[in-house]
């Protein structure tokens, strides 16, 4: 694994790349083009200027996160063909630039989902949660007030609010796209790019939907271990793969993290590894990533990472709000550096016991 740190980029972040130097073993930054608008091709000398300022700090561009999907591609309409040849285009400047990993996701409308931005932990800490009750007691508009309100000033990834403003819209397209229609979609983009991913060598990882199962009735198709190798099976192609993200997969108690990781072996390009505490069925809040904090065995989780060769970017995900720093939700220097740090010491240990038993 190559141990990595997510930044959205200069006026986006609250952090520098200067100080994700520092974080031990560090190497690279997961990235984007944050003020990119999903559908458009991205252009060649914002993506060399980006690429400069994080050699120039010392680090490298080990994947983009992400490259959005314009909804037309996900609903299918008449407009797709048009926008997944803007996305081949981007695929291939990024090939270009010798970037290799693209981590992107297929929900309809929005990104993760989450009732409380900054929940109040004994210790003082705040966290990501969320209660199904309370999103079922409001409509998308009202959760995108609330989320809004409580961002820092910052933009959500996924939470742009240009979109957010077209809510409705964006609804009305999936009135008539079912799970099946979704997955047949997603079908026919991954078809579509794998030529392009073929030729520059090009790792897609899809990314779970957060939390697993849909909300506000929309559909929801990477949610667990059978749906994910439907999916890498329907496009059997090695550049077809997923981001292991455990929080996200980790949503639903069922879902037994260690056991799709050794599933979905050679087909995992991007690990996001962070813990959750369920408190009850469809309520949950985000924890710090040590084992003894949250539901999920991390130890088991690094050992499946492991043991299946797993040799792409990882990176600490969600962190909790401490020490007072002041953030986008969930992306703070602090907490998100002690989970790379504690990762890092699993890793160790992994692979030196391993080492000294064979
Ligand atoms: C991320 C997602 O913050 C998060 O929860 O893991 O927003 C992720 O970047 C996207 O779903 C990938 O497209
Ligand atoms: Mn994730």
């Amino acid at each position: 694994m190559k141990m990595t740190f997510r930044w959205f980029g200069t006026g986006f972040d609250s952090i520098s790349l200067w100080q994700i130097r520092q974080i031990p073993g560090v190497k690279g930054v997961i990235t984007t083009l944050y003020d990119s608008v999903p559908g458009e091709a991205w252009d060649v000398n914002k993506i060399r200027a980006l690429k400069k300022e994080v050699q120039d700090a010392g680090l490298e561009i080990s994947g983009i996160e992400s490259v959005n999907i314009h909804d037309d591609i996900k609903t299918g309409t008449g407009r797709r063909d048009e926008y997944i040849e803007n996305y081949i285009k981007t695929l291939e400047l990024l090939g270009k630039e010798d970037i290799h990993m693209v981590c992107y996701n297929f929900m309809p409308v929005f990104d993760w989902t989450r009732s409380d931005l900054a929940k109040k932990r004994p210790d003082g800490s705040t966290v990501l949660a969320y209660n199904q009750a309370d999103i079922d007691k409001i409509n998308p508009e009202e959760m995108f007030a609330n989320l809004d309100k409580k961002s820092n000033g910052f933009v959500l990834p996924g939470w742009e609010p240009e979109r957010m403003r077209k809510i409705k819209q964006l609804f009305d397209g999936y009135k008539n796209v079912d799970k099946e229609k979704l997955f047949s979609n997603l079908v026919y983009f991954l078809k579509a790019i794998m030529p392009v991913c073929d030729k520059y060598n090009i790792n897609m990882a899809i990314h779970p939907d957060d939390p697993a199962w849909p909300v506000f009735n929309l559909p929801r198709i990477i949610t667990g271990k059978d749906q994910i190798l439907r999916m890498l099976k329907a496009v059997d192609n090695v550049h077809n793969g997923i981001t292991m993200c455990t929080g996200s997969l980790g949503t639903n108690p069922q879902n037994d993290l260690p056991d799709i990781i050794r599933a979905c072996k050679g087909r995992i390009h991007f690990a996001h590894v962070r813990n959750l505490w369920h408190e009850a069925p469809g309520k949950f809040e985000e924890a710090a990533h040590l084992s003894a904090d949250g539901s999920f065995d991390m130890y088991a989780i690094m050992k499946a990472l492991y043991e299946t060769g797993f040799s792409g970017p990882i990176r600490p995900d969600h962190g909790r709000t401490i020490w007072g720093e002041v953030s986008m939700p969930g992306y703070g220097l602090y907490d998100r550096a002690l989970g790379a740090a504690y990762l890092n010491g699993l890793w160790e240990a992994i692979e030196k016991s391993h080492r000294a038993e064979h």
